[in-house]
């Protein structure tokens, strides 16, 4: 088990060790954070596959903070934490079997998780999505249904051949799979919001002390929610920029930066084009809330005000 591998990593160890190609959306700016042209904050635990298979180890766990550029909802943050999990199946592990390799990983893999599922949460709905990442193939997500909705808690896969390979562990496969830490603590506890990780609260904090754990939930208390504060909806109309240097992570990540954790959700809920002009316009709600207090209508329309400034001076929009 690793946990103290540093945060910041090569573009090479993030991207190109697990085969995320050149130009894939993961690696511009708009997604990722950069540290330096070649430096970045890892937005994934996989980021260390390959260094710790190459340094011999068969069966990890890396546990870590990553960083990603994200939309702003109750079950996404841009800090969060991540599992990986990987094991190397030996030749004569593989040749025990009627199925192909990959089936045979595959099958073990789905086997592993939905055991830690059961072991975690006890009975629980589950279902796996057909997934893509580079990494991997077969991909597949896994998904919970939680307060009404399914909400996926990991990305997992039989690892690419050419990982192993360049490993030089030509015979051998593997499984690896990346799980959210904060998701899984949500359905554990039943906590509704992922800000919530953050709060300095005590009626938060006092709630949870170690070792109080039980496996598949059994008589486990759960996190009782204090009173909800109103929330507060502000729409913002605007026209996109000709060549457009918009995009929903660059809004949210102002929205960030001006309320903080003041901010509950980044939803667009009207877009619409102009064929006259051929200019498209978007509108956004942006959902303030507290956890901890009542926010003023003064402090809200700072805010708001804030936010709608820096659209204008840092993404060149033009409000309606
Ligand atoms: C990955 O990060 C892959 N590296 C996982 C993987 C590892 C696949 C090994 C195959 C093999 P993904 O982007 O789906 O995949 O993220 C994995 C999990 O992190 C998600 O299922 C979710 O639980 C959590 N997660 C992703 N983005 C956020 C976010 N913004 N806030 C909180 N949790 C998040
Ligand atoms: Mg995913």
């Amino acid at each position: 088990m690793f946990d103290d591998l540093h945060p910041v990593v090569s573009t090479y160890d993030n991207f190109d060790s697990v085969l995320v190609p050149e130009g894939h959306v993961s690696r511009s700016r708009n997604d990722t954070y950069y540290v330096t042209e070649d430096r970045v904050l890892r937005c994934h635990t996989s980021a260390h596959q390959l260094s710790l298979l190459k340094q011999g180890e068969k069966k990890f766990l890396v546990a870590g903070d990553v960083y990603r550029r994200d939309s702003i909802d109750a079950t996404h943050f841009p800090v969060f934490h991540q599992m990986e999990g990987v094991r190397v199946f030996a030749k004569s592990e593989l040749s025990s079997t009627e199925l192909t390799p990959q089936d045979f990983v595959s099958q073990e893999l789905k086997i592993m998780l939905e055991g830690l599922a059961k072991h975690l949460f006890g009975e629980v709905e589950l279902r796996w999505v057909d997934a893509y990442f580079p990494f991997t193939d077969p991909s597949y997500e896994l998904e919970i249904f939680f307060n009404g909705e399914w909400l996926e808690v990991l990305g997992c896969g039989v690892m690419q051949k050419q990982i192993l390979n360049e490993a030089s562990l030509v015979d051998e496969e593997a499984w690896a799979f990346g799980l959210g830490l904060e998701r899984l603590a949500m359905v554990l506890f039943d906590i509704p919001d992922i800000r919530l990780f953050w709060t300095n609260d005590e009626r938060f904090s006092k709630q949870f002390k170690a070792g109080m754990f039980r496996s598949g939930g059994h008589n486990m208390q759960k996190f009782k929610s204090y009173s909800k504060y109103p929330p507060c909806y502000k729409d913002v109309s605007f026209w996109l920029p000709d060549g457009s240097k918009f995009t929903e992570n660059n809004l949210c990540e102002i929205v960030r930066s001006t309320a903080g954790n003041l901010v509950e959700e980044v939803k667009l809920i009207d877009e619409f084009h102009n064929p006259k002009t051929n200019q498209v316009s978007n509108c956004y709600r942006i959902t303030y809330r507290s956890m901890d207090r009542s926010l003023t209508d003064e402090e809200i329309n700072t805010l708001q005000d804030d936010v709608r400034e820096t659209l204008v001076t840092s993404l060149g929009v033009t409000l309606r």
